[in-house]
């Protein structure tokens, strides 16, 4: 819980770069304009205002943006931001140069460095064939990119480091070590630790898909799934009935047989917002297949499907509302943490409707549930969103029992103005108060009702307006 909280309170998300297009603020980083902490200020409501750099607390904040970078060990003045909601930035100082650091899945110059270098050349990396170009100013400013499955990134440093140290700070940020070209100094075997890279399968040697290997645009892969050598093709088909209504249905081919999920055997998205192959679950010789939209106005399901050669095993979930048995997991997928657990973005119910993200882990069958002690962490900032007619945030009616800090029983009196933060959809929701502080306010979900209890009396009773979507 305590996570993704952290995780979610720093960032700003926007839909659109949850269903992977590139944001505004990020196309005019790529374009050439640089990224200011100090915006200029609009007449677009402040809740539209978004400052593009964001200082936040580590690396953990940077996994919903699908990246994993860190400062090597040894570095100084370490600090973590995002950019534009979509590259991360980590700041430090190493081998008496400042260095920049960035990550971002997009393609072309995420650097935001626009100087005159007077030569550039590509640094093979030891073991995987790719390259870092590394160019130079006049006066010693270096930048150095890369890209590494789907990922850009670029460390630049406006001193001039040593060749050898270099190499190291970008092998280490790569998890591959990078050779100078002749002439420069070797560095040694010793890469600088502690820093976070992609795992790698011991097995095969290829990277393990946390990071998914996308396919939405071409809605057809050909790769092998199951881990026996051979390809098998996947496929993803959008169709309309004679009414009208959109279908899908995914087809893996496999040594020229077909086999098909979504024919009448599962609820599915109307069409693809995401469509990856993923290693949900390590562990197996088989690649999971990771579908999601949405299956009508804005009811989300994830599919994550295993291929073993044979059959198609979809994930389930027991529903934390009636206990049955569904296939496919209820909301929009939205990648994974690096703890391994899958993230799931939907709109959730709790005193009125918010959008939020909870971590959901494989229990073993293919069944997947809610992370122990995970919530429903609400996206988005809500530092603004006070006075707005239809919510979020609630006025109390009727003297609301609390437990300020969680912990500290207490009335607030009519007219106070919270927002829900966060929910268990069990017992209870978090809630931040306009005046300042957070409380809990325990809840009861009588069975079949979206629509909650507190100390007894129906929630409508507590407050002015509860924002419910739909
Ligand atoms: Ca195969
Ligand atoms: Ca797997």
């Amino acid at each position: 819980m305590k996570r993704t909280l952290a995780l979610t309170l720093a960032l700003l998300f926007s839909l659109t770069l949850l269903s992977g297009c590139m944001s505004e603020a990020l196309a005019n980083i790529l374009k050439g304009d640089k990224p200011t902490a100090d915006p200029v200020p609009t007449k677009a409501p402040a809740a539209e205002v978004v400052n593009p750099l964001k200082e936040v607390k580590g690396p953990a904040e940077f996994l919903p943006l699908g990246v994993v970078i860190d400062a090597p060990a040894g570095a100084e003045n370490v600090r973590y931001s995002v950019i534009a909601d979509a590259i991360a930035e980590v700041q430090f100082t190493h081998s008496g140069c400042s260095f920049t650091l960035r990550a971002a899945k997009a393609e072309g110059d995420i650097s935001g460095v626009y100087l005159d270098f007077v030569k550039t050349e590509e640094w093979p990396f030891k073991d995987n064939g790719l390259s870092a170009s590394v160019s130079a100013a006049k006066d010693g400013a270096t930048l150095a990119r890369w890209k590494m499955n789907g990922i850009s990134y670029s460390l630049f440093t406006p001193d001039a480091p040593a060749p050898a140290a270099l190499a190291a700070i970008v092998g280490a940020a790569a998890g591959n070590e990078l050779q100078p070209p002749a002439g420069a100094e070797v560095p040694g075997t010793e890469v600088p630790g502690g820093v976070v890279t992609a795992p790698t399968f011991t097995g095969t040697g290829e990277p393990l898909l946390y990071e998914p290997i996308d396919f939405l645009a071409n809605m057809q892969i050909t790769y092998d799934i199951d881990g026996d050598t051979v390809v098998e093709t996947v496929k993803l088909t959008e169709y309309q009935d004679s009414y009208g209504m959109d279908y899908t249905l995914l087809e893996i081919v496999d040594n020229g047989e077909s086999i098909y999920f979504g024919n009448g055997d599962a609820d599915m998205p109307q069409y693809g917002e995401v469509l990856c192959l993923m290693d949900v679950i390590p562990g197996d010789p088989y690649v999971e297949i990771v579908f999601s939209g949405d299956m009508m106005s804005s009811d989300y399901i994830t599919h994550i499907l295993r291929y073993d050669g044979k059959k198609i095993t979809p994930a389930t979930m027991a529903s934390p509302y009636d206990g049955e048995v569904y296939t496919g997991i209820f909301g929009h997928f939205y990648g994974m943490g690096e703890d391994g657990s899958i993230l799931i973005d939907d709109a959730v119910d709790a005193l009125g409707s918010f959008w939020g993200m909870r971590d959901f882990v494989h229990e073993g069958n293919m069944r997947f549930g809610y992370a122990e002690n995970s919530t429903w962490t609400r996206l988005g900032d809500y530092s603004e969103l006070w006075d707005m007619e239809y919510g979020p945030a609630l006025t109390v009616k009727l003297p609301l029992p609390i437990y300020m800090s969680g912990t500290a029983p207490e009335v607030l009196a009519p007219g106070t103005k919270i927002l829900v933060t966060e929910t268990d959809k069990e017992s209870f929701v978090n809630v931040v108060l306009q005046k300042g502080g957070w409380g809990r306010i325990d809840l009861e979900w009588k069975k079949g009702s979206y629509k909650a209890y507190i100390a007894g009396l129906p929630e409508d009773d507590y407050f002015e307006y509860l924002p419910y979507a739909g």
